[in-house]
């Protein structure tokens, strides 16, 4: 068998054209083995201080770390992430328009390979034309058959009822087979594809989507270098129609497996009792205890973009928090989202220090938009209201729960931004024709 070549320092340090006393110093474990911090980061002081495009790649950098067999990948500096998409060859267009517009935003300085996944085999005309829209390197994958087929212990009768009723009463995609698959495929398969395994961070790309600020840091290195595990950007309501056993599904997990759930989990935000004015009450000891009152509020983030650690995906809590929910079949009988389960999951196993909020990121998902109110960003889009996003995509015929403040104010808590002005109240407003969410004292644009 042919030996790999092993590269000697004085290559490295020849190909990269930069000083490095020992090439090992950039050595970095892998999320499994990262220590805890002792000294907590600071993601605000990250970016002051790396918001020059500080690692922006030069020509050369890119080349020699494409060049370098697969263990190279061990000794770069950069974190070993890709942009990865699920999509058709049907949709070929709509990536375009979203590749064209990360590319040109961000990733031109960056060179993050993209990884693109497909129940079929890619066209050569699709994979033709994304390459062409990048330098960076693309991988091309087929989804293996077994993590997009119903599974043995599914009763096809029961499923086929579940497509006709959700069609018929208008949950979207609801009649959709190839929908249920995807909606499964994201939240329990995606990380255990091969091509995943060297890679330690995704960043994932719909077709369609627009991103329409520059973006000056390297998110991954954001991400990693402040031990950050999960990262969005919208978080919002959807129809709750889709998943009606989620929560008690959840609830009988937390009690089956407290010893999954990070001591420093905060569920608060999540869950509201059902008086909307004590919802701040609710407690995640309230969902652990079984007994409580807390009940899920519905919010989630909008996964079709998603910044987020695999090490984070491929833990034993969130592999058996997917199993936990997938034996009981509600991907099939149901129509679970990955939106609402990667949102309790990264919930339940995370601690909230380690979520972040891509506030500075211009981006837009159908009719969800969300553009940042600093002008900083150089954006091509008018800034959004905090909770600009927030209900959208709730069907008026879904009578379902929502919660007291919007959906970000209550992860983004403190600091204000649930204080209401003085005099104000939700059946006035409701009274006069308003929602009812309403009244907050700061509009999250100043
Ligand atoms: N290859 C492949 N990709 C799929 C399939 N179904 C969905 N996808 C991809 O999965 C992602 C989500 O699917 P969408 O149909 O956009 O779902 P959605 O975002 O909830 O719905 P929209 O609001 O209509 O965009 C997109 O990137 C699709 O391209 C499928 O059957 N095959
Ligand atoms: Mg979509």
């Amino acid at each position: 068998m042919p030996q790999p070549h092993l590269w000697k320092r004085s290559e490295v340090i020849d190909a990269l054209d930069q000083p490095i006393s020992n090439p090992y110093q950039v050595l970095r474990p892998t999320d499994a083995s990262v220590k805890p911090n002792k000294h907590a980061p600071d993601p605000m002081k990250w970016l002051e201080e790396n918001s020059n495009n500080k690692y922006a790649e030069t020509a050369k950098e890119r080349d020699f770390w494409r060049s370098v067999p697969a263990w190279g990948k061990h000794i770069s500096p950069k974190p070993r992430a890709a942009l990865i998409s699920l999509v058709r060859n049907s949709e070929l267009e709509g990536l375009m328009q979203s590749m064209r517009q990360l590319e040109y935003h961000w990733n031109r300085k960056y060179n993050y390979p993209w990884v693109f996944f497909n129940d079929e085999e890619f066209s050569d005309e699709f994979k033709a034309a994304t390459q062409n829209l990048t330098n960076a390197q693309c991988y091309y994958e087929v989804v293996p058959q077994e993590h997009w087929s119903l599974p043995d212990w599914i009763d096809e009768g029961r499923f086929m009822n579940s497509l006709e009723y959700l069609g018929a009463i208008g949950v979207g995609k609801g009649w959709m087979v190839s929908y249920r698959h995807m909606c499964r495929w994201n939240s329990g398969f995606f990380y255990k594809h091969p091509r995943l395994k060297d890679f330690d961070w995704y960043w994932r790309v719909e077709p369609d989507v627009h991103f329409f600020c520059s973006i000056d840091y390297d998110i991954f290195r954001f991400m990693r270098d402040n031990n950050l595990k999960y990262g969005f950007n919208m978080n919002i309501l959807d129809d709750a129609r889709s998943f009606p056993s989620l929560w008690s599904r959840t609830r009988s997990f937390i009690n089956a497996h407290p010893e999954h759930i990070h001591p420093d989990a905060d569920l608060d935000w999540l869950l509201d009792n059902d008086s909307p004015s004590s919802s701040s009450s609710a407690t995640f000891s309230s969902a652990g205890g079984g007994g409580g009152s807390g009940e899920y509020n519905n919010c989630q983030f909008f996964s079709n973009f998603e910044v987020g650690s695999l090490a984070f995906f491929r833990s034993a809590a969130n592999e058996a928090y997917f199993n936990w929910l997938d034996r009981a079949g509600g991907f099939y009988y149901e129509r679970f989202g990955d939106a609402p389960i990667h949102t309790l999951s990264v919930a339940m196993f995370v601690p909230k220090s380690e979520i972040w909020f891509f506030r500075d990121i211009g981006y837009q998902h159908d009719i969800n938009r969300h553009c940042p109110p600093n002008s900083a960003h150089r954006c091509d889009c008018e800034p959004t209201r905090l909770d600009e996003n927030f209900y959208k995509l709730v069907p008026l015929e879904s009578p379902q729960r929502k919660p007291a403040d919007t959906c970000i104010r209550r992860f983004l808590g403190g600091g204000g931004l649930v204080e209401k002005k003085e005099g104000w109240n939700a059946d006035v407003e409701r009274a006069w024709g308003g929602d009812g969410y309403g009244g907050y004292v700061l509009s999250g644009l100043e």
